[in-house]
């Protein structure tokens, strides 16, 4: 008797964007994804200012998810170079999810993102995230409804980004939409980002957390120092910049108390990310105006590609 051949299953990967406004739970979802924190994820807009890559590596498959910033009007060169990462991301992947907050009401800015998607030519999900704060699941319907008439989605899923809800049926129904192919990364490849940017992101997220409404728009950290001085130790110094020297005192604190208690926090999740110790030290430093300036923007790793 012969022996049965074995059936070959094909594997499916490829890129997909996750846009939408700020604030939906873009970098929520891509860290609930992959696992592991690799984006900063703040209640104030505009935290992300960069396209990062997460890796979601399953038997069926691989997809590569690309953070963005949200979509906003541009201001600054900082806020112009963030949306040109947005379209570049849009331009170079397989398939694109829409995600917004469910509960928020549909205005200009959605339909600005909503064009950007159809513009882009590409497949497209619809997200509809937050669902955990929703009591009645069918008040989405009339959501549901409007961009069902506005664009032909491939799917339409309600999530809940921090609570892990429906996110293995969105994996599922990417690794659907994407070519076949095999993955694209090694299983133990998590991310693009380097270990300096997840840590000057971890400060950032930090200095979000402890500080008003003012701060997030006027701050960018750099890590100058990152030396693995032993196998289970590290030192690591950050330079938060800021505009102007009130900000630079808002940032400190009291007796530096505020300062403290970033360095506390950002310790605390560098040490996860490391899997071991380190020494932080944070300085803070004033550029006037380093939203406009191009050199800034360019040392600060804010290229807008
Ligand atoms: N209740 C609830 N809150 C969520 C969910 N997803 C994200 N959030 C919260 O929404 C806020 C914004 O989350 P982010 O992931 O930073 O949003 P973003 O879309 O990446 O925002 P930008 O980077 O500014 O564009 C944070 O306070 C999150 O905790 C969710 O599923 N449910
Ligand atoms: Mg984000």
């Amino acid at each position: 008797m012969r022996k049965a051949q074995s059936t070959k299953h094909e594997t499916h990967s490829g890129y997909v964007a996750l846009i939408g406004r700020p604030n939906a739970g873009k970098s929520t979802l891509l860290n609930r994804l992959v696992g592991q924190k690799i984006a900063a994820v703040s209640d104030k807009p505009q935290t992300t200012r960069f396209r990062i890559q997460g890796v979601i590596t399953k038997p069926e498959g691989q997809v590569v998810l690309v953070d963005t910033p949200g979509v906003h009007q541009p201001g600054y060169e900082l806020n112009r170079r963030m949306m040109a990462s947005v379209q570049e991301a849009l331009m170079g992947v397989d398939l694109v999810c829409l995600i917004r907050d469910a509960l928020v009401s549909t205005g200009n800015g959605d339909r600005f993102v909503l064009n950007l998607v159809k513009q882009s030519g590409k497949p497209a999900l619809l997200l509809l995230n937050k669902i955990d704060k929703l009591e009645d699941k069918s008040a989405l319907l009339p959501l549901i409804d409007w961009y069902r008439n506005e664009h032909d989605w491939r799917e339409i899923i309600p999530i809940s980004a921090l609570k892990d809800d429906q996110t293995d049926v969105l994996i599922d129904n990417c690794l659907r939409h994407l070519p076949e192919g095999e993955p694209i990364f090694s299983e133990d490849e998590l991310t693009d980002q380097s270990l300096r940017v997840l840590v000057s992101e971890i400060v950032r997220e930090k200095v979000l957390q402890v500080t008003g409404d003012e701060i997030p728009y006027v701050t960018a950290v750099v890590t100058e120092r990152f030396e693995e001085v032993r196998d289970d130790f590290a030192r690591i110094n950050c330079v938060i910049v800021v505009e102007r020297p009130s900000q630079k005192k808002i940032i400190i604190g009291k007796g530096a108390s505020r300062l403290k208690e970033i360095g506390i926090r950002a310790r605390r999740d560098i040490q996860e990310l490391l899997g071991h110790r380190c020494h932080l030290e944070l300085f803070v430093k004033v550029e006037e105006d380093w939203r406009n300036r191009d050199e800034l923007l360019d040392e600060f790793g804010l290229s807008g590609n």
